[in-house]
């Protein structure tokens, strides 16, 4: 059966606001957050954490078995949030968040989160490389992709109505 209510990816380098839009999201739509940040830490979906970066090392098997498990794709109505998004597969998404930070506010943000050295110098070549941008245009059809930028307060609640109205829209075209 078709799902009534689309599932949105929101992605982007660490820091650019993926946690403040996802929950704010889920709660104005009724929609589940899914953060898997969260379920890779509380599910134990992980090797340990890289030395170098501090990053967990996640097994991305167990992460698509437990989500697949939860039945995303006919359900609906989930907010997926990660860094990452090419191993969703296509069939799960009706819409691709790319959030984008101006570097020097990320850089705040990141060393504010403690974060330093390797770690605090990848994830700032990442934004800056459009790397997540790249990756989403890759793994999803483009009209799908839609780069948000998230430097300031107001642009949460730009991003908010706009991403609402979406869903009314999706949800107008897909009625049964
Ligand atoms: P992520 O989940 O992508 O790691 P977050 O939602 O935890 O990011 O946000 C990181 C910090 O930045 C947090 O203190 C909230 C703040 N923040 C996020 N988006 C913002 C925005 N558009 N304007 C101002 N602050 C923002």
């Amino acid at each position: 059966m078709a799902r009534q209510n689309p599932n949105i990816v929101v992605t982007g380098t660490p820091g650019v606001g993926k946690t403040t839009h996802a929950e704010q999201l889920a709660r104005n739509l009724g929609f589940k957050h899914l953060s898997v940040n969260h379920i890779v830490k509380d599910e134990g979906f992980h090797e340990g954490k890289d030395e170098e970066t501090g990053s967990w090392v996640v097994d991305e098997d167990k992460l698509l078995d437990y989500l697949e498990a939860a039945d995303i794709s006919s359900s609906g109505g989930n907010i997926i949030d990660w860094h990452a998004c090419d191993l969703f597969p296509e069939r799960w998404v009706d819409l691709v968040i790319v959030l984008r930070c101006d570097s020097t506010v990320l850089y705040d943000r990141l060393s504010a989160r403690g974060y330093k050295g390797k770690k605090l110098d990848e994830n700032m070549d990442s934004e800056i490389m459009q790397v997540l941008l790249d990756e989403a245009r890759e793994s999803y059809k483009e009209e799908i992709v839609v780069e948000l930028r998230s430097d300031k307060n107001d642009d949460v609640d730009g991003n908010l109505e706009r991403i609402e109205q979406w869903v009314e829209q999706w949800k107008k075209d897909n009625a049964a």
